[in-house]
Formats: structure tokens, sequence, C-alpha cells
């Protein structure tokens, strides 16, 4: 077992924006993990997503509820293989009202409706550039899960991708919410660090879930 020098605490990483380290435990992430296996089979399976400039991400995507694509909202994988969406589970909506609360607290919970999921999933190799999430029309905060490996999540402002921002290294089983006056701030991963999964997680490479409420 891992003996932290200094033990990470929650944060506050700008006003809308929480960082809570370690919010699922070791079974909760095995059982989100074992959702993220299913949800990536086809139909509507994992695919790669092309930007509109003829470029591809390297994160792969699959995602609930609504499919999202460069840059709108679908119910069908218009991009991809053209079947329908795979439906949002309702306890993963209730996991993602529990994280606002846990994190923003109660009241902001109350708005949090969440109907879409987006599922990253990063190779080594695989990064993501500073965006903002605003194909959505409602203001409830975003909830971004991690599972696997290590990453750097540069959290930014809301007027450009440049400086400032804050680097936070999330881990398998992080919570990352963010909402308020920081739900429209510029974010993305620069960098993964490989080979830093737990190994009882049986997982290569790392995960992220983000629950959304698209206002539609
Ligand atoms: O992988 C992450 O932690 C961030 C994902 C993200 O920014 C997104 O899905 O819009």
């Amino acid at each position: 077992m891992d003996a932290e020098l200094f033990p990470r605490t929650r944060t506050r990483i700008a006003p809308g924006a929480v960082h809570v380290p370690d919010w699922l435990d070791a079974g909760a992430q095995r059982g989100l993990l074992g959702a993220c296996r299913e949800w990536a089979r086809p139909p509507a399976g994992l695919r790669t997503v092309r930007t509109p400039g003829g470029g591809t991400m390297t994160a792969r995507q699959v995602c609930l509820g609504w499919h999202w694509y460069p840059y709108g909202y679908a119910r069908t994988v218009v991009d991809g293989d053209g079947a329908p969406v795979k439906p949002f589970p309702a306890w993963l909506g209730e996991l993602g009202r529990r994280a606002v609360a846990d994190a923003l607290g109660e009241r902001e919970a109350a708005s949090a409706a969440y109907d879409i999921a987006l599922i990253n999933f990063y190779d080594a190799e695989a990064r993501m550039g500073m965006h903002r999430d605003s194909d959505e029309r409602s203001d409830a905060p975003v909830v971004s899960l991690s599972l696997g490996d290590t990453c750097v999540f540069r959290f930014g402002n809301t007027e450009n991708r440049g400086r400032p921002w804050t680097d936070v290294e999330l881990r398998s089983g992080d919570l990352f919410v963010f909402g308020g006056p920081a739900r429209l701030a510029h974010h993305g991963v620069p960098r993964v660090h490989a080979g830093t999964a737990p190994p009882e997680l049986g997982l290569t490479g790392r995960l992220n879930v983000t629950l959304r409420v698209g206002g539609r």
C-alpha cells in the first residue's frame, strides 16, 4: 500500500471547480469499468472521432444518452456506424447527482438531471486539446470520473485556451466537477502516465467518464 508523503485532499481549483481524490472505491471503479467495457462494444461502440478540419482525436470515445460529434448532439452515431446511441442508465445519473452533491453541495445537485455520458479511452499516446464543453443547453455542472492510468488534467480559464491554468493530477477513482462560473472553462489532458493504473483494476490505459445535462 502506498503511503503518500502529502495525502491528497479535496481541492477547490477555481470557483465552481472541485477535485475530490479517491471518490470511487476499488469496487465502484471495477463496476464502472465493467460497464464501460459493455458500452464500448458495437453497435454504437468505441469510435475514433474525426474533426471538421480533417484531423482525428487521439482519445477514442463512446457516448450514452445523446451522441456527441464535433460539434453537436444526435440520437444516432451520425459520424460512425449510424446506430442508435446506447441508453443512459438511471444508476449513472444518480452517481452524477451524488458526485455534484459531494463536490459542490445539495443545492447545485438539484439541477443535475444527467442524460449524457461521454466515455473517453486514452492509450499511452492519447491526449485531449484545450476545449470547452459548450454544446449543451444547460449550465448544470460537468462531472468527470477517472479510471486507470493517472493523467495531467489542465483546467484553464473561460476566456481562451491559454494561461492561466492549473494542472491537476487525476488518478483512478478521482472525481472532478466543474459548474457555476467554471462551467465553460477550457480544459484538456496534455499527458497520460502510462503504466500507473492500479494493477488490481485490470485496465491498460485511462478511461474518463464525463456526465452532462443536454437540456434538449
Ligand atoms: O479525459 C478527461 O479527463 C477530460 C475529458 C474531456 O475534457 C471531455 O470529454 O470533454
